[in-house]
């Protein structure tokens, strides 16, 4: 049975890219797993997306019978068996996958809302020192390996790196040259390239929708 992975049905520009639904069709397109994408609305959420994400968020998947959502969830589900989860691995993937969400998305996450959802430059500010550290301390972490969890590519490697692409774009990789590159070798590969085209067509399909309507 397709799996079936639910976005929004628009958002505005600032966002596009950055839908968490990537990681997802990431981790897809790395196991060359077919899917098909479907919407829940953005402006006008309904009780059938809350049935399936009580946060009212995206993304989520249907995978046979079963519904998922939290994109660390899903990766941990779908790359359970994989190359992307080798069993002598597992406990270092789910490691850093968790580390990734936990421990830095966090506080990325409260200086991304203080900077570009509050305009509170102060209190951005203050975030940022946490922000910085947790970024050095990943690459310290890192140091003599390709990928974070190991010597190949894992789950964990995508949520990593997909949470590194706000601050890499805000300059906070700037200083840190082996992250930097880290980040770089990840989004590289194939899968991303065609999984940030793919969210990008997405968009682009429903801004022709909202102009035929
Ligand atoms: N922890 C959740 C976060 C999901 C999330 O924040 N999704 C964003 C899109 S990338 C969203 O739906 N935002 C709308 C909202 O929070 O109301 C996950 O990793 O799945």
């Amino acid at each position: 049975m397709t799996l079936v992975l639910t976005t929004y049905d628009w958002v505005p520009d600032f966002p596009r890219g950055f839908v968490r639904d990537l990681r997802v069709r990431w981790l897809l397109e790395e196991l060359g797993r077919p899917y098909r994408v479907e919407t829940v609305p953005m402006k006008d959420r309904t009780a059938a997306h809350l049935a399936s994400q009580p946060f009212h968020q995206v993304p989520f998947i249907r995978d046979g019978d079963l519904t998922l959502f939290e994109t660390g969830a899903i990766l941990l589900h779908l790359a359970q068996g994989t190359a992307l989860m080798p069993d002598a691995q597992r406990p270092q993937v789910q490691q850093w996958l968790i580390a990734a969400l936990n421990s830095v998305e966090v506080c990325c996450i409260a200086w991304i809302l203080a900077r570009f959802f509050d305009k509170d430059e102060a209190g951005a500010a203050r975030r940022e020192p946490l922000v910085r550290q947790r970024l050095a301390q990943v690459q310290a972490a890192m140091a003599g390996r390709d990928w974070i969890a190991g010597d190949a590519f894992t789950a964990a490697d995508i949520i990593m790196a997909d949470v590194l692409r706000i601050p890499a774009q805000n300059g906070l990789l700037d200083d840190l040259p082996q992250l930097a590159t880290y980040l770089e070798r990840a989004t590289a590969r194939p899968a991303f390239r065609k999984a940030l085209a793919d969210q990008m067509a997405h968009w682009r399909a429903a801004d022709a929708r909202r102009g035929a309507a």
